[in-house]
């Protein structure tokens, strides 16, 4: 499929926002289970980001044609990032998204998708539909209520370059999949009825909503929203960025040690934003739990 011809939805209800529109972009959240805030960065930052991104993920242009790497710890290794908790308007959005006066690091990625990369199947990043032991990290950091999505696509959200794609409305509860899918029997995920239960790659189902954005705009998807990347078919490196936070004191109770690198990052991040790390757990990527406790 040319995804380059692929046009932005018109709906029947705004999904983007500026800065000053904020309980409106939450109340879209809330109804739709996506919105975008336009400008959230600088033109400045965004150049910042990117370069900082490229520097962690692939600092000697190793990583081949076709090739993705994403970073599940960015935060501690991206001081242009920590800029973002300086940046008032930034951190007042994610306490309107979060829902919370206060707020702490819950997990924070970068990813870098080459020319030629793959599309990403379709899930929800949300862990809730199982409980008991956490089996593995999304068990731990990604069960809570607290946007699953607080994205920079610091190089734009386009179709035909690894751009974002929501489903509309699939935050909710009773959701059950896209009309003639059914979901995948953890639920993460879903694929055409009667077919085998594979997580489903593609574009072509009632719902889909391409995101177009620009590099500084802010996407926002709810915990459970389902959404997919499409494949990066432009001759562009394509980069996004983003900080998860949980409202604090939010009990999470990570059964891994706090990494070196997470401990230099709090050692390193200035004093006043501290409570931004207060029960920071970080993130050990190869944890995973013990079968029999589940
Ligand atoms: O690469 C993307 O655009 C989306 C990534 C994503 O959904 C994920 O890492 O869970
Ligand atoms: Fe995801």
């Amino acid at each position: 499929m040319d995804y380059s011809t692929v046009q932005k939805p018109e709906l029947g209800y705004r999904y983007e926002f500026d800065l000053d529109e904020l309980d409106a972009a939450q109340a879209c959240v809330d109804a739709h289970g996506f919105a975008v805030v336009k400008k959230v960065l600088s033109d400045e930052l965004v150049t910042e980001l990117q370069e900082s991104v490229r520097q962690v993920l692939d600092p000697d242009g190793a990583l081949g044609s076709g090739e993705s790497y994403t970073h599940t710890s960015f935060i501690e290794h991206s001081p242009a990032m920590w800029k973002l908790f300086d940046h008032e308007p930034f951190m007042r959005a994610q306490r309107v998204f979060c829902q919370a006066d206060e707020l702490t690091i819950n997990r924070t990625a970068a990813i870098l998708r080459n020319p030629g990369s793959s599309p990403l199947s379709w899930h929800t990043d949300w862990h809730g539909f199982t409980q008991g032991a956490p089996q593995d990290p999304g068990d731990v950091l990604n069960r809570g209520p607290w946007p699953s999505g607080l994205w920079f696509y610091i190089t734009g959200s386009h179709p035909k370059h690894g751009g974002l794609a929501v489903i509309e409305d699939s935050h909710a509860p009773d959701w059950t999949g896209p009309e003639g899918f059914e979901l995948t029997p953890d639920r993460r995920s879903f694929h055409p009825e009667g077919s085998e239960p594979h997580s489903y790659v593609g574009f072509d189902m009632p719902g889909v909503v391409p995101l177009f954005t620009e590099p500084g705009d802010e996407i926002i998807f709810a915990a459970r929203t389902y959404h997919s990347a499409f494949p990066n078919r432009i001759d562009r490196v394509r980069l996004s960025c983003g900080i998860g936070f949980r409202p604090r004191g939010y009990p999470v109770h990570a059964p891994w040690p706090l990494s070196e690198s997470a401990q230099a990052f709090v050692k390193a991040l200035p004093q006043h934003l501290h409570p931004l790390v207060e029960d920071y757990v970080g993130i050990d990527p190869q944890w995973r739990g013990d079968k029999m406790m589940a």
